[in-house]
């Protein structure tokens, strides 16, 4: 795999790489596609903040002008964050968006890629991509759940939205081998609340023995990544039935339009934001800033393993 050779990291984050220390990667669709301006800046920043208050160090991952960028100035994340022209970059986009030198926000799928070639074994992120409500039909599955089952970091996030199939998510990432860690909780958490109806594959209470599981899953060569489920916290959490309701007219809205591919989960991120006036933003932000907190332990006592 040659992405190094495409790929920048700054002085600080690679120092600290080289000698096991707490790095974070954070994604930046949900900068570039997931969130408008000016909160995506806000969003980020404070993200930025959490981590590095706990001395661990955040590294922002996107594509700028063809670059892999592990790590951003804080110059660069806010011309990023009121870019334009910014692609969504999965997997399968990172050719295209290198190649002809663009600007990209990096999915899941795509920032794990990146983080595992630059060294960095944990990743925070709000929520991963996963089966698609409606899947029979539309086969829509996000590359996500393909790049948790090869490549080798672990995800902390706070579930997945609801906008998504939940219990098909959870039956494709046990067909894949990717273990499902519930941080302190036996529910996989639904992004906004904090119940999906759905168990976790195990549960863990503590970052140490999180990074435990890590390094006996890699050092037993099984190799992708593992997703850490963190709940939002019950003061932040939404009433779920306001969120659905948002959900089941953005999905109704979305196949009124016709929309497939890669634009239907910024359309639906950016309606139901809208139809929950602003109340959504907030916690997504909350549970960022709680998912950032774990991901700096995590790093910490996977660092102190090596
Ligand atoms: N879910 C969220 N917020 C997000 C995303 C998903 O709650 O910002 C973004 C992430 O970047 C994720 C991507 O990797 O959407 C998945 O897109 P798709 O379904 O097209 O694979
Ligand atoms: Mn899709």
């Amino acid at each position: 795999m040659k992405l190094g050779k495409w790929m920048d990291i700054p002085e600080e984050i690679q120092d600290s790489i080289n000698v096991n220390g707490p790095v974070v990667a954070l994604e930046s669709t949900i900068i570039s596609h997931g969130m408008p301006f000016p909160q995506n800046l806000e969003t980020a920043l404070e993200v930025e903040k959490v981590v590095r208050k706990t001395g661990a160090i955040p590294a922002t991952i996107a594509v700028i002008e063809g670059r892999i960028k592990i790590g951003l100035s804080k110059i660069e994340l806010e011309q990023f964050a009121e870019g334009i022209k910014t692609i969504k970059v999965s997997s399968r986009d990172l050719p295209f968006v290198i190649s002809q030198k663009l600007n990209g926000g990096t999915t899941v799928a795509a920032t794990m890629k990146c983080a595992r070639k630059a060294g960095i074994s944990v990743f925070v992120t709000g929520g991963i991509g996963g089966v698609h409500r409606g899947s029979e039909k539309t086969m829509d599955i996000s590359a996500d759940l393909m790049e948790l089952s090869h490549t080798n970091v672990a995800v902390v996030c706070a579930g997945i939205k609801s906008i998504l199939d939940i219990p098909r998510t959870l039956e494709y990432l046990e067909t894949q081998g990717v273990p499902v860690i519930g941080y302190r909780t036996d529910e996989f958490p639904a992004f906004y609340s904090r119940t999906s109806g759905c168990s976790v594959q195990s549960r863990i209470n503590s970052a140490e023995e999180i990074a435990n599981c890590m390094k006996v899953k890699w050092e037993l060569g099984l190799d992708g990544g593992l997703v850490i489920a963190n709940p939002v916290l019950r003061e932040n959490a939404m009433e779920q039935i306001v969120v659905e309701e948002a959900i089941i007219r953005s999905l109704k809205e979305a196949s009124e339009k016709g929309l497939i591919g890669k634009a239907v989960t910024p359309f639906l991120l950016e309606r139901v934001s809208q139809l929950t006036d602003g109340e959504s933003l907030k916690t997504n932000i909350a549970l960022l800033c709680n998912n950032a907190l774990l991901g700096a332990k995590i790093a910490y006592a996977y660092g102190n393993k090596l």
